[in-house]
């Protein structure tokens, strides 16, 4: 073995620590304003659950204790874990209630991650069965205070409570996904947010919503763009908006401001094509106090991201999103044709370049499960700077070429709509990552099908 090589995997190793954490899925009071209580379904009797935070290469042992009446399955969003931890039904058999799972993975990635429920998602999600999950780096931007800002929104009744509603308010969530006007950062409405004058802070912000479009504006304050949902990019970038389309995150630098200073944080009208009409909304207030020293360092290059491919790379897989007329179900959201349809396997190490085209009238969030990608082009477009993503917007009638490389984690994978009611109704693709036996993706094949039967999705 060559020297430098094996110093620093002596080096990681003895870096390397365990972070051992407990969530337990249970309903309880959450109130979301000092009159409005909901009975929420979370993590350790918060919403969110708790921020689980760890180092870049750190082992996180989470035990998942299920208390609430129906089985349940959790998802790592946005980490580069092996198969069996993914937290799908396609993994591993659903937590039952009263039972315990324990996750066991590394996290290989700095940034800002998530986990959320992959079972009864429209339900279970939209009750609160989410956290953050951020990974830090010690040669991470140097900023005065970071916060996680999870965005989401509840649609509930003049009680407080989650009913569907009538025969047209559940056909209207089913093509639009579920909006409500009860709108939360951090499991609150109207949340007050208080800065140090002079200060730059890092916010790590997560559209956790069902189906919203969050349009993040800061009353016209300028913000810098420093990480996506696959971490750094290479430099910062100056923006007074951006799209978070649900699953999504971004990283932003915020400040510094002088004392007395307040904005809000508005989400600006997005219209994804859904029957009901997209606002401006209000969702936090920030307000600035006396001012504190700031620490605050950025180098010019925070990291250097090389593209996996050209702009023009031949695409070696069509995938395509689509609406169709349903006798059962009035409409149906389709991938390649099919609800919950099979995909071909990719081979580990084999540069993949996808078009996922979107023959819709909507838009739709893209999501791949356990690697990142880089987006290549969207209608012909390069996008404004190179990141590294695991879900992507696809607007209306739309194709978007995204380049990636299977990593050495065989097993069932899955890409698929990220608004819940469409993934629900069949908006996703199953795949295999398979070595270099092409048995084994066959045998994997059938599994898959097995497996989705006896799921929960129907
Ligand atoms: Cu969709």
């Amino acid at each position: 073995m060559h020297p430098t090589i094996k110093m620093t995997i002596t080096k990681l190793t003895t870096n390397m620590k365990t972070k051992n954490y407990e969530l337990v899925a249970s309903e309880f009071s959450w109130s979301i304003s000092a009159n409005k209580t909901i009975k929420a379904w979370g993590f350790n009797e918060m919403v969110p659950g708790p921020t689980l935070e760890a180092e870049k290469g750190d082992r996180i042992v989470v035990k998942v204790t299920n208390n609430l009446q129906e089985p349940t399955v959790i998802h790592w969003h946005g980490i580069q874990l092996a198969a069996g931890m993914d937290g799908t039904d396609s993994v591993q058999t659903p937590i039952a209630p009263g039972e315990s799972f324990e996750y066991n993975f590394i996290v290989p990635d700095a940034g800002t991650f998530w986990y959320h429920s992959h079972q009864n998602e429209a339900v279970q999600m939209e009750r609160g069965m989410y956290g953050a999950l951020v990974v830090k780096d010690k040669d991470d931007v140097l900023t005065d205070g970071e916060r996680v800002l999870m965005i989401d929104d509840m649609k509930l009744t003049s009680k407080n409570e989650f009913k569907q509603g009538n025969f047209i308010s559940k056909w209207v969530e089913r093509h639009d996904g579920r909006e409500g006007s009860t709108l939360l950062i951090n499991g609150l409405e109207n949340n007050e947010i208080r800065m140090r004058a002079g200060q730059t802070e890092r916010w790590r912000i997560i559209n956790s919503s069902s189906a919203r479009y969050f349009r993040l504006f800061l009353d016209g304050t300028p913000f810098k763009i420093i990480s996506t949902d696959g971490g750094l990019i290479e430099r910062p970038v100056e923006a007074t908006d951006i799209l978070l389309v649900p699953g999504e995150r971004v990283d932003i630098l915020v400040g510094p401001f002088a004392e007395g200073e307040t904005f809000s944080i508005d989400s600006l009208p997005y219209n994804r094509m859904t029957f009901l009409k997209s606002r401006r909304n209000t969702f936090a207030s920030v307000s600035v106090d006396k001012a504190a020293p700031s620490a605050f360092q950025i180098p010019k290059t925070m990291r250097a991201i090389a593209p996996l491919a050209s702009q023009d790379a031949t695409p070696n897989r069509n995938i395509n999103f689509s609406v169709g007329a349903s006798l059962k179900n009035g409409i149906d959201f389709l991938v390649n044709g099919e609800t919950h349809a099979s995909d071909k396997p990719v081979r580990i190490g084999e540069l993949q370049i996808w078009e996922v085209s979107n023959t819709s009238l909507m838009d739709h969030p893209f999501h791949l499960h356990g690697f990142f990608f880089q987006v290549l082009e969207v209608n012909g477009k390069a996008p404004e700077f190179i990141s590294w993503k695991d879900t992507v917007n696809l607007p209306p009638r739309s194709k978007v070429k995204i380049a990636w490389i299977p990593g050495n984690r065989p097993g069932s994978w899955m890409y698929h709509c990220h608004i819940l009611e469409h993934h629900e109704a069949g908006m996703m693709g199953h795949f295999d990552v398979v070595g270099q036996d092409s048995s084994t993706a066959n045998s994997h094949n059938g599994h898959h099908h097995q497996h989705h039967h006896l799921g929960a999705h129907g």
